[in-house]
């Protein structure tokens, strides 16, 4: 045991009257919703990076955070891996995240990178088995170290491409032997800064390469995970190629690799690219390409990706409606990709930060539950659209327009405007929160 969280309980769920600040009001893992117990449904995970590795920087200021563990050698990454692990098992956790740079120290070769990696990772495994802690994702980091600042596969350089391929298949190995559920690939640098030195189509075309190669070394290890694409249309790029849902789902039709690759949507990123959270996870769902969420939100005034906790219950209830309209997580999770806010400097922020947000899923949860279990919104939305399961309906569909125009004159068609009735169902919404 370290000492870093001296003092600090396990979290129980205790139930909403209790005064206790490291209890659970929601979450309340074993309950039964909708047939699933609260912890299948919500699949919950610590994102390594935010809470470990993230020094407390802005753009306007550095460091801090003072934590035992930041410096560069292995003994501290190892010390890390126990107090990360100490927290999960704190909140109960049953997940975590990582990029490779956030469990290793940078090495001086591509080499070193690989053997510190690998010793993380059988320290990991360690700790996996003793724990019962299960990784729901890894992924590279291909967008902080300077050799990626044009980009990893959509860089001018071959030789950018190669070091980004080579780096993916050590991650892709090290979550393969760790069982991770799934793999991310979140192009952060994937885009441009300007066109004006940016040939658009022979990158969009390397990243479809490196994406088809990623596809072809999953199945040759025999890695059971989804590869999971984790859309943002900007930051730090002007522009990334994997803008949203709807774009990365054309590019995947392009490089034949939609049946390969699910989404990973992350509530800020959707809000970036002018979305709510909600929309892009019923539009991957709607495509067949959901999988997994980042969990987060971003400051609505600021207009950057702040990575805050989310706490909003009412937006998050109707993502979890979304979700449950998927039929929820195959593989997929609630991975909080979440940062405290740099004055939160005490160990006892970082835990409460994440009693908080997990509570708060399990009250969106249950009030989405309570409204897929009622069906009134369902009804609703299916009563707009009943003309088009009649027979006529049908018959206009497949009608072509020189018939439908013969139709119209015919029949004297003069459609009726209907109310859609916006704030009656979002009255509906707030009776279940
Ligand atoms: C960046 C972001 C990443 C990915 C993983 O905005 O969300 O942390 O989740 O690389
Ligand atoms: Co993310």
């Amino acid at each position: 045991m370290t000492d870093f969280f001296n003092g600090i309980p396990r979290v129980a769920f205790e139930g909403p009257a209790t005064e206790n600040d490291y209890a659970f009001r929601h979450y309340d893992a074993d309950q039964v919703v909708l047939g699933k117990k609260m912890k299948d449904h919500l699949r919950f995970a610590v994102a390594y990076w935010h809470s470990f590795a993230w020094p407390g920087g802005d753009p306007f200021g550095g460091q801090t955070f003072e934590r035992p563990w930041f410096s560069d050698t292995m003994e501290a990454a190892k010390l890390k891996a126990d107090v990360a692990f100490e927290m999960f098992q704190i909140l109960g956790a049953p997940y975590f995240c990582f990029h490779d740079a956030d469990v290793r120290p940078e090495g001086a070769t591509f080499a070193e990178n690989t053997s510190r990696l690998q010793e993380i990772t059988d320290y990991f495994q360690q700790k996996m088995e003793k724990t019962g802690v299960k990784l729901l994702w890894g992924t590279a980091n291909l967008f902080s170290h300077r050799r990626f600042m044009a980009g990893a596969a959509t860089n001018p350089d071959p030789d950018v491409y190669a070091f980004a391929a080579a780096t993916v298949k050590t991650c892709i190995d090290a979550t393969h032997q760790l069982g991770g559920e799934n793999y991310v690939l979140w192009g952060g640098r994937e885009g441009y800064e300007t066109l004006l030195n940016t040939d658009m189509k022979r990158e969009r075309a390397q990243a479809g390469r490196f994406l088809q190669a990623v596809i072809d070394y999953k199945h040759k290890i025999g890695f059971k995970g989804a590869i999971l694409i984790e859309p943002k249309p900007q930051e730090p790029t002007k522009h990334q190629y994997d803008y949203d849902v709807a774009t990365v789902y054309g590019f995947l039709k392009d490089f034949g690799l939609e049946n390969e690759v699910k989404m990973n949507i992350e509530q800020g990123h959707a809000i970036l690219a002018g979305h709510s959270f909600e929309h892009e996870l019923a539009l991957a769902r709607d495509l067949g390409i959901f999988g997994s969420i980042d969990m987060n939100r971003n400051d609505y005034q600021s207009g950057w990706d702040t990575d805050q906790f989310p706490n909003n219950v009412g937006e998050m209830a109707l993502a979890y409606y979304e979700i449950l309209k998927a039929g929820g997580f195959t593989t997929g999770g609630t991975n909080f990709d979440a940062k405290l806010r740099r004055q939160s400097l005490e160990p006892a922020d970082l835990i409460l930060a994440h009693v908080g947000a997990m509570d708060c899923c399990a009250a969106g949860l249950k009030a989405a539950a309570a409204m897929f279990e009622d069906g009134k919104l369902e009804a609703a939305r299916a009563d707009r659209y009943a003309g088009w399961d009649t027979a006529r309906g049908k018959d206009i569909l497949g009608a072509d327009l020189t018939s439908l125009a013969a139709k119209v004159a015919k029949d004297n068609i003069a459609p009726q405007p209907r109310s859609g009735r916006q704030e009656r169902l979002e009255n509906l919404v707030n009776r279940y929160l």
